[in-house]
């Protein structure tokens, strides 16, 4: 009989090991502290931990830029205390994956410096080395190659004054994009690879994946309404070798292996139909991609730093176009938030009156689904957006370009301090909330970043004691989940597609037959006609209720058989 992957009732938790626990006192978190908390994640009842790099990196992108990939950074931990994280992990019979960044390196990794060294070395063709545009001197203003912006903010080139020539990066100039065109660096990537699964970890989310070809002639773009630099993307998003480039990995990496592994691609901008090539199984590339079409409901035409509150019947449509066109072929992930967005309590719910109702509504929609939930750290106690007074608590290189970029336009303080506290990425890298003593018990020292000053009322400690506990609720959720093929397989079937309000669906496998039911809103809302009112599994109102009437964010997932 058929035996579907074991990650199709499996639940993933991102650590982002930097703001976890820290446990040497540097503000820092670190390994041993991931370590002392295992057992809430295993409590929790999630089957797999993704770790965010923690590789040695000179840490302009919090690790996304790696200078050594068999290295772990010493601030994190040292190689011991690695492999114990490994053994203690699996010990509980849970899986790791670690990041796999290798869109590009840091530019200290030693072969970029070589192929920064002289435009003849046998590393020169690893990464994109061009001449100045034609009419330009080399460096001189304007004489960037090509038009594209990098993600970060100014031209996605960066000029190198000891060879005359410029280098490609999509983000920070810290982070030379790898030229997959050469094999050698493909070689290279996939002997890593096999490194660190010999090692023992069980898979890879692979960071940019679907930027990894580009287009060879690297053309200009068409430049946006007002912008100086024009958007690359149509030149580098699943770009024209994409999918052979992963098959080869696939085959490098993972053919001749017995054990079986997870592998899930971040790959911002990419379509349904391209998410289908990419997870079909008969096609030998990914298991599951993470899409982005849900995080862009509050960007406005100007992109994520032109913030519009979103209108909560769009998350429908994007929920359901997906569910929809990954049914037969393919397989979605399912996230509300990671490292790169705002929380998502505070950006999809009511993060204020309704934070417990509305945090576990979330969950309900998202686990609910057919896919691979991922838990962002600290979403199962529904932590909050960073909720910072002053600009100068900020530490993500993005939202700092971004603050220099305003300012230069002339945005004032204030209306950059409010874009950030919406949009920033560091509204999920505030450490962890353990407890309520000094610093959240994130650190005893000074913590690389703020805590949040709600910890002192939302915090682990407290939350799973609380009559009202997130983190009790999502157990619940993973629990139904691992006990259902209606929850883990079946059917996604919209109710209502038309109502703003409710959020209503079915889920069917076999003769088992489940109904989910939200009211995404603070106010009363009636419950259709054709619902069920019996039978309740879960919900995240204690009492019954009005069995005609959903209270503000409410919740409910029916048997129907
Ligand atoms: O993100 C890549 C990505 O496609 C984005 O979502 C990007 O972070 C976002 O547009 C910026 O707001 C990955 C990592 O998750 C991110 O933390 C890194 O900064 C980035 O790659 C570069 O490695």
């Amino acid at each position: 009989p058929y035996q579907p992957a074991w990650w199709t009732n499996a639940v993933v938790y991102q650590v982002y090991t930097r703001s976890f626990a820290d446990t040497s006192g540097d503000g820092v978190g670190d390994l041993p502290g991931i370590i002392e908390h295992l057992d809430h994640l295993s409590e929790l009842g999630v089957d797999v931990i993704w770790l965010s790099p923690i590789h040695q990196s000179p840490q302009y992108d919090n690790g996304y830029d790696i200078s050594n990939y068999r290295r772990i950074d010493e601030r994190y931990g040292t190689e011991e205390e690695f492999d114990r994280l490994l053994a203690e992990v699996h010990r509980r019979g849970m899986k790791l994956i670690m990041d796999l960044v290798v869109n590009h390196t840091s530019d200290e990794h030693s072969a970029f410096v070589v192929s920064a060294s002289s435009r003849s070395n046998v590393s020169r063709d690893s990464y994109f080395w061009r001449g100045p545009r034609r009419g330009f001197a080399p460096g001189e203003p304007g004489g960037e190659p090509n038009n594209w912006g990098s993600i970060f903010g100014g031209s996605a080139w960066t000029y190198h004054p000891g060879t005359e020539q410029y280098y490609l990066h999509l983000f920070s100039p810290h982070q030379p994009d790898l030229n997959w065109e050469s094999t050698r660096v493909r070689q290279r990537v996939f002997e890593m690879m096999n490194w660190w699964l010999d090692r023992g970890i069980d898979g890879f989310r692979m960071d940019a994946i679907n930027f990894i070809s580009k287009r060879p002639s690297l053309p200009d773009s068409p430049v946006g309404a007002g912008g100086m630099f024009a958007n690359g993307a149509p030149s580098f998003v699943s770009g024209p070798r994409v999918h052979e480039f992963i098959q080869e990995m696939m085959r490098a990496v993972f053919a001749y292996r017995d054990a079986d592994y997870l592998v899930v691609g971040e790959t911002e901008g990419v379509t349904v139909d391209e998410a289908v090539l990419f997870t079909d199984p008969l096609r030998g590339e990914l298991d599951m991609v993470f899409q982005f079409e849900h995080m862009r409901l509050d960007h406005g035409p100007g992109g994520k730093w032109d913030y519009l509150p979103m209108d909560p019947a769009d998350l429908k449509t994007v929920v359901n176009r997906w569910q929809r066109a990954l049914s037969d072929r393919g397989w979605n992930s399912l996230y509300l938030g990671n490292h790169d967005q705002p929380r998502a309590v505070s950006r999809f719910g009511d993060d204020d009156k309704y934070r417990y109702e509305s945090a576990t509504l979330l969950a309900t929609l998202q686990h609910m689904q057919r896919g691979t939930p991922f838990i962002y750290q600290g979403e199962e106690i529904g932590m909050t957006n960073a909720g910072f007074a002053s600009l100068d608590q900020y530490r993500d290189l993005e939202s700092l370009a971004y603050y220099g970029i305003a300012t230069r336009r002339g945005i004032s303080p204030e209306r950059i301090l409010a874009t950030l506290n919406q949009v920033s990425r560091d509204n999920a890298r505030t450490p962890m909330q353990w407890d309520d003593g000094p610093n959240g018990g994130f650190t005893t020292g000074t913590p690389w970043i703020d805590v949040n000053p709600n910890y002192r009322d939302i915090n682990v400690q407290a939350d799973r004691t609380a009559e009202k506990s997130v983190f009790r609720y999502y157990q619940q959720l993973i629990n139904l989940r691992h006990g259902s093929k209606a929850v883990s397989l079946g059917d996604f079937e919209l109710m209502d597609p038309g109502d703003p309000k409710l959020f209503a669906f079915r889920r069917r496998f076999g003769d088992e037959e489940l109904a989910v039911l939200c009211n995404v809103s603070g106010e009363p809302l009636p419950v259709p006609q054709y619902e069920p009112r019996h039978r309740l599994v879960l919900g995240n109102y204690s009492d019954p209720g009005d069995p005609e009437m959903l209270r503000p964010w409410e919740a409910r997932i029916h048997r129907l058989s």
